[in-house]
């Protein structure tokens, strides 16, 4: 059965519903429940591990049997299993739902098959609706269940010829001022921003998250990698978490520490070294490069190596979304359907 006009509708604000959830080591979700005709009998979301599941919560507002014969529309596949709390395909069944709308599968091994369950006791199932913008709300939560590491993002800003510095090395400030408060923003979006220590010498960044002169509400933890020592009176000391310092290279055993410590985001701002280990590493979910008018030549690239030595090897990226900023230009990319199968989505 083809999902109608009021279900999509209705999955759009499961999608709202579901941001009102914490994030954390549950995915933030929601559901709507509509009546045959399509009206709005109830709206719930996930309010984080432990407590009732987003179906529940949606079916606890209703009387008992009100839900007869009613659609559920979900952000995420009704799990099947008994975690914390009872399997949602199965309150779903006993509540004589029958039809289901969701927009991603559960990843999960036990929380998984649902959706089959469902079908099993004669409900009408519709996987895929929204799925992109239900994945981009628990980007960071899918990344960690698949591959046991935080969702990463790596970010530069660059000039049009693809340098990251003048060749005396200064950078501040390449990009205008709509660039870098959207960099502001993104960042507060992560739970951890990662520098290399090449950056914590040259630029002394505080890694905070800011608009003008404020923090915002959600700060990243910093991450310093490299073996050269962090001084003591550098920046990031004042940061409002305390700093991580990574004395290594092995950029999967970083990702593992960070995924053990619940961090489910990380933001890669740099510089060029650390930025290309990641995409060498075949760690980076995403890409954001910043692309400032202006030209600076000589040789302080944007990226150095990334094991890409002939074309056939170039790292394809297909950009989700060209985004203008002042004078200059976001594009917002990830890792092309082919480069998929050799890191499962990653660079
Ligand atoms: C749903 N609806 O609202 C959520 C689901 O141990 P528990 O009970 O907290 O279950 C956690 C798992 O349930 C989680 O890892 C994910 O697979 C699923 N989350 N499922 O049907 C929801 N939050
Ligand atoms: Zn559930």
């Amino acid at each position: 059965m083809a999902v109608n006009e009021t279900e999509r509708q209705a999955m759009s604000r499961a999608l709202e519903l579901a941001a009102l959830g914490p994030r954390g080591v549950n995915p933030q979700v929601g559901a709507v429940l509509l009546s045959p005709d399509g009206e709005v009998l109830a709206e719930g979301w996930h309010h984080g591990a432990g407590t009732p599941h987003a179906e529940v919560d949606a079916l606890s507002k209703l009387a008992p049997g009100a839900a007869r014969g009613a659609t559920a529309i979900v952000t995420l596949e009704p799990c099947n299993h008994t975690g914390r709390t009872g399997p949602c395909a199965v309150a779903l069944i006993e509540a004589g739902v029958a039809r289901v709308v969701y927009a991603l599968d559960d990843p999960g091994a036990a929380s998984g098959g649902g959706a089959e369950r469902l079908r099993g006791a004669g409900v009408s199932v519709d996987a895929g609706e929204q799925a992109t913008a239900a994945h981009a709300l628990i980007d960071g939560w899918l990344t960690a269940q698949r591959l046991g590491r935080p969702h990463i993002t790596v970010k530069w800003a660059q000039s049009l010829d693809g340098r990251a510095a003048a060749s005396d090395g200064s950078s501040q400030w390449i990009t205008g001022p709509a660039a870098r408060a959207d960099v502001h923003q993104r960042r507060s979006a992560a739970d951890a921003i990662a520098v290399g220590i090449g950056t914590v010498l040259a630029d002394d960044p505080a890694l905070t998250a800011r608009d003008g002169d404020a923090l915002l509400p959600h700060q990243p933890i910093p991450v310093v990698i490299g073996s050269r020592p962090t001084p003591t009176d550098a920046a990031v000391h004042r940061h409002p978490h305390p700093p991580l310092f990574f004395d290594t290279h092995d950029l999967h055993a970083v990702t593992a520490d960070l995924h053990a410590r619940g961090i489910q985001s990380l933001f890669v701002e740099g510089g060029p070294t650390l930025a290309s280990a990641f995409i060498a590493a075949g760690l980076a979910d995403r890409v954001l490069v910043y692309l400032a008018p202006v030209l600076l030549g000589g040789d302080r690239l944007a990226l150095t190596d990334i094991g890409v030595s002939s074309i056939a090897q170039a790292r394809r990226l297909t950009v989700d979304e060209w985004v203008p900023l002042g004078t200059d230009l976001l594009a917002i990319a990830h890792p092309a359907i082919e480069d998929r199968s050799q890191n499962e989505g990653a660079l």
